[in-house]
């Protein structure tokens, strides 16, 4: 599948000025069209054939007599690239001018601009890396705290597609024995203790592929974000504390009630913590139209949350309208914020645990105090801060379903072992389990799927 690739180019790094910029040739053309426009500065070849792979080399790039930049060059030869393909990456100036006018010569010489994702899937189908670690390169470059860069990297070094081939192997045991039973049952037999021997075996997979589930369950907010919505009633400080949170003024802030109409959300980091934080309009009975239909936002807001942050201005006494709203966060995981405390609080925590058991923050939004502790209380809420070293979390969503389908396949295995039924029965079962947990490496996925999966990736990469 290496050779014969058609030659692809792209630039590899953001687009905007800087220092380096980077094209990237990867296929069979790759290192003669580079050959054909990187020279010395006298204009001789550089002979990139016979360089040795992973090496650097300093040119100019000509287009014709034209000198359009300085650069250096890096050479890999197959099968030792990312993509496995012959691959050189030219380092130029960083400016978009330059770069693109680069990549126009490159395309000129032959070689073809690359869709996004088209080099990770060269690395795929060539069977340089597993589906689960193309996936796990897009998790790096989009890793926004210490945990998913950590744990794409682990990874991308083939941690679930070592732990998925284990299980697969250990099922297409078993399915093979079952199989060659069927077809030779003078020499193997399916007797009761077989029976208990594979009801054991698919015990001990089921308990493996609950753990990945649970741990990806733990860590989905480290890689999604946790789903914030601040509610209120108008004026008690909501937008206040987004900007807060945000580092700028993000939202409007004024004294009069019913400033804010519409949600407002940022995505902020914190201390390593994602949240996707969302300020809503006050909530209260009101005849205006507009602001009605920002109140019904938040209610379709406060449906989606995984976290709502409940204020309220401690200056004033609690009122009908903030139990009707304890009432509608009521099944959700909540923290009470008593703002304004500056002014001088008529309400407690103790108040508040009249209507509800949850924790209650002390803040004030002006003067910036309580924050640290509104903080650490979302962490022990969302973070469990035990990541296992030799554990697999999986936070990528098509291989979380993937093995949950597994899971429920293996289940039934279970059920018609001990419901009697006969073998061919859970064969089928324990093959579905094998396949999909082969979609999560992509041994069994269809040109369609790998399309998908590739197209969302960035150029270049
Ligand atoms: N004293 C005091 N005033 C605050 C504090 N936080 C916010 N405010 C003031 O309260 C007023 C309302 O603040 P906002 O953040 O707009 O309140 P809101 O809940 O978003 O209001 P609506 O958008 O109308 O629902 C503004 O004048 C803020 O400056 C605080 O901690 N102490
Ligand atoms: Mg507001």
């Amino acid at each position: 599948m290496i050779a014969g690739n058609d030659t692809i180019a792209a630039i590899a790094t953001p687009s905007g000025n800087s220092g380096i910029g980077i094209v990237r040739i990867s296929g069979t053309d790759a290192v003669k069209i580079a050959d054909e426009v990187i020279r010395s500065r006298s204009g001789k070849s550089l002979d990139l054939f016979s360089v040795n792979s992973h090496t650097v080399h300093y040119g100019f790039i000509f287009d014709g007599n034209t000198v359009i930049d300085e650069v250096l060059c890096t050479v890999y030869r197959s099968p030792r690239s990312f993509t496995s393909e012959d691959t050189v990456e030219i380092n130029c100036h960083g400016g978009m001018f330059v770069l693109n006018r680069v990549l126009s010569l490159l395309l000129s010489k032959g070689a073809r601009l690359a869709e996004p994702g088209e080099f990770t899937r060269r690395a795929f189908l060539n069977g340089r890396i597993d589906l689960s670690q193309a996936e796990s390169v897009m998790d790096i470059i989009s890793s926004e705290n210490e945990f998913s860069r950590s744990n794409s990297l682990s990874q991308l070094r083939g941690s679930v597609k070592e732990k998925v081939s284990a299980l697969r192997d250990s099922i297409l045991h078993e399915t093979a024995f079952i199989e060659a039973a069927l077809d030779d049952p003078e020499h193997y037999e399916i007797d009761d203790t077989y029976k208990n021997e594979l009801r054991d075996k698919v015990y001990e997979i089921l308990a493996t592929i609950r753990n990945i589930i649970k741990n990806a369950d733990d860590v989905r907010y480290l890689r999604n974000g946790i789903n914030t919505v601040i509610v209120g009633k108008p004026n008690v400080g909501k937008s206040s504390l987004l900007n807060l949170f945000a580092g700028f003024d993000r939202a409007i802030v004024t004294n009069v009630p019913g400033t804010t109409r519409d949600t407002i959300s940022e995505r902020i980091s914190l201390d390593g913590i994602i949240l996707n934080i969302t300020d809503t309009a006050g909530m209260h009975k009101s005849s205006d139209e507009v602001e009605n239909i920002g109140i019904r936002k938040a209610e379709d807001e406060i449906s989606k949350a995984d976290l709502i942050i409940f204020v309220m201005d401690s200056s004033e006494k609690t009122d009908e309208e903030d139990i009707e709203i304890i009432d509608k966060i009521k099944e959700k995981t909540s923290i009470a914020v008593l703002n304004k405390t500056d002014k001088g609080s008529v309400i407690t925590e103790n108040d508040i645990n009249k209507y509800t058991d949850m924790p209650v923050i002390k803040m004030s939004v002006r003067e910036n105090t309580g924050f640290d502790e509104l903080r650490d209380k979302i962490k022990e809420l969302f973070i469990k801060d035990e990541i296992r070293d030799n554990e697999i979390y999986i936070t990528n969503k098509r291989q979380t379903e993937l093995f949950k389908k597994a899971y429920d396949s293996l289940s039934s295995v279970i059920n018609s072992i001990d419901r009697g039924m006969s073998e061919d029965v859970y064969t089928i079962d324990l093959m579905d389990a094998y396949a999909y947990l082969g979609e999560i490496t992509g041994e069994d996925i269809s040109d369609d799927l790998a399309d998908k999966i590739f197209s969302e990736f960035c150029m270049g990469k």
